[in-house]
């Protein structure tokens, strides 16, 4: 288990600074998504890259005595980086501006454990800059991790003297690197090196992002604009509501009981909007390492993720990881492009999409959708989608499927939200149906897409 608990400054505060934008709803409101949200969702796929210090020690977590001087990447380049992750498709990136070595990317101000002290560039290299300039000439979202835990930092553990110097360091980046779209709290904490345990003021830290970065999404376990997913194996949870109590996980790094299924599945009588992040990584570990370079997720693998994460209302955060000499290796490269290849492929050609299409309300909490395809086409996936603008409903569901004239059950699921992707065995038909079976309230219209599969 690779998080531990933060300690909370105080839960009660927390909770009230991590109402979304729209504001607080009313009891028979139902929780709805900002557009910062809604934005964050449809992109479906960001790139993750790990770099720094491990990726030069060889190591996971470093522990915050490494010297800059082995931070030398021999041909840094960022726009390869973006260019990859505009043939996987993605449309944002997310870089570790510092791990938990305290290593920091950039020429800061606040420690000179940076960059300002490695030879790479003579010393005058910015890692962060080069990222989000080349995020803004390939037209990507730049997102940046920036992590609470610091094994450098002398004053970690002296927590107001810290919580000042972490504040500086998130100042720093969103103010000098122009719009960040996402700012990653990550979960894993320690002890600092006075022996204790830093108290971390959260509702400061997310006040000053969304001061200074408003259109930002902010995640970590406790959001509090989206959450984990609560694992790293690439599986959001099912069911998986976007919806959460904020009292069971109160700050991030929260432990005890609920916790973990609260992560995965949300909570469809919760209050706040915090749809799941579905974190994971192409390779074993999250830093590249060349003994692990013959086991890079296959593109089968990484199109059941697909379907595990994006495809169970979650949003894929795929992590590559960049290599000493600065690039991301051929192999991912070419399971990055074989992904998105394979997922057009498979999306291309929606049989359903002039379908005749009737809705029946069937009773309080129930609905069916039925679909004329005109003629007989093979079917192996569907893709149902609520308007989750107007928040989230489904709990239960079936999809059916008949040729001359029997429905047969082709899926069945529980949550839809953004989207649910349910593959079978494929099958000709010429009719479709899906059937809510149960709803949170009078289900609204969802949205059915079919394709052939493979
Ligand atoms: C974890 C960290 O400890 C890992 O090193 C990695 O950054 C992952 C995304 O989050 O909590």
């Amino acid at each position: 288990m690779k998080r531990r608990a933060f300690l909370q400054i105080s839960a009660i505060s927390l909770a009230a600074c991590a109402l979304p934008r729209g504001g607080q709803p009313s009891p028979v409101a139902r929780p709805r998504p900002s557009r910062a949200q809604l934005d964050w969702q449809r992109d479906e796929l960001a790139l993750f890259l790990h770099f720094g210090v491990n990726t030069f020690t060889d190591r996971e977590w470093g522990d915050g005595q490494e010297s800059p001087s082995i931070f030398d990447p021999s041909r840094l380049d960022a726009r390869q980086w973006t260019l990859a992750a505009r043939r996987a498709g993605a449309r944002a990136l997310i870089l570790t501006a510092k791990h938990h070595d305290g290593f920091c990317l950039w020429p800061t101000k606040t420690t000179q454990h940076s960059v300002a002290r490695s030879p790479w560039r003579s010393g005058q290299g910015d890692v962060v800059r080069e990222f989000v300039d080349a995020c803004r000439g390939e037209g990507m979202k730049a997102g940046l991790y920036l992590s609470p835990w610091d094994r450098n930092s002398p004053l970690y553990g002296d927590s107001p003297r810290y919580n000042d110097l972490y504040c500086d360091q998130l100042t720093e980046l969103l103010t000098q690197y122009g719009p960040i779209s996402e700012v990653w709290f990550d979960g894993a904490n320690g002890e600092g090196p006075n022996g204790r345990r830093q108290i971390y003021d959260w509702p400061r830290v997310f006040a000053l992002v969304r001061r200074l970065q408003p259109s930002a999404v902010m995640f970590s376990d406790a959001g509090p604009d989206v959450r984990w997913c609560g694992n790293e194996n690439g599986l959001a949870g099912d069911p998986n509501w976007s919806t959460v109590d904020p009292a069971v996980v109160a700050y991030p790094g929260a432990s005890g009981p609920g916790v973990t299924a609260e992560l995965l599945h949300g909570d469809p009588a919760g209050t706040l909007w915090r749809p799941a992040e579905v974190d994971v990584s192409i390779r074993p570990g999250w830093f590249n390492h060349q003994a692990e370079d013959a086991r890079v997720r296959s593109v089968d693998n990484l199109v059941n993720l697909y379907f595990s994460s994006v495809g169970r209302n979650g949003k894929l955060l795929l992590n590559v990881p960049p290599t000493r000499g600065g690039w991301l290796h051929a192999t991912d490269v070419e399971r990055l492009t074989g992904f998105r290849e394979r997922l057009d492929a498979m999306f291309a050609h929606d049989v359903a999409s002039g379908a005749r299409r009737t809705w029946r309300v069937t009773g309080p909490r129930s609905a069916e959708l039925e679909l004329d395809l005109g003629r007989p086409a093979p079917v192996g996936i569907v893709r149902l989608e609520e308007d989750v603008t107007r928040g989230q409903l489904v709990g239960r569901y079936t999809v059916y499927g008949a040729n001359d004239d029997a429905w047969l059950v082709v899926s069945r699921g529980t949550t839809i939200g953004y989207a649910k992707l349910d593959r079978f065995t494929p099958l000709p038909v010429r009719r479709l149906k899906v059937m809510i079976e149960d709803a949170l309230a009078a289900p609204e219209p969802v949205t059915l897409r079919a394709f052939a599969g493979d």
